[in-house]
């Protein structure tokens, strides 16, 4: 390509601005004490039954789920939540990491 020219290079850099599409995606992380009720809310978001004995979470589960809303323009848009719903020892575990991390 580059033999073919700066122009050849624009086209193509313009092509690729073409193909782009937005991901419509974002990520969440529950975090909170031992029994807050992360997984209770979660379970909620994805319309599953309460449990009242809920067992604990250990380590991370990821869970995605699908929202319908509109973008700038008010069109109809999916945007896919994955959500991220941490036990209690890595919630403290991120507690205590620097946000820059
Ligand atoms: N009444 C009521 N009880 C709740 C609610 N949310 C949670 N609970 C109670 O609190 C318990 C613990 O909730 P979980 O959702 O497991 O809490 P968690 O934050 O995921 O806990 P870990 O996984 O141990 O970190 C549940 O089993 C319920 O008994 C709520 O909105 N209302
Ligand atoms: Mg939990």
């Amino acid at each position: 390509m580059v033999k073919q020219g700066i122009k050849a290079i624009q086209h193509y850099c313009k092509s690729l601005e073409q193909e782009q599409k937005p991901l419509n995606e974002i990520k969440i992380l529950l975090v909170g004490d031992g029994g807050a009720g992360k997984t209770s809310l979660l379970k909620q978001l994805n319309n599953q039954e309460f449990n009242a004995q809920e067992s604990k979470t250990h380590g991370i589960n990821i869970q995605s789920l699908t929202l319908q809303t509109q973008n700038t323009q008010q069109e109809p848009i999916e945007v896919t939540g994955h959500l991220l719903n941490t036990g209690s020892n890595i919630s403290k575990a991120l507690a205590m990491t620097p946000p820059y991390l």
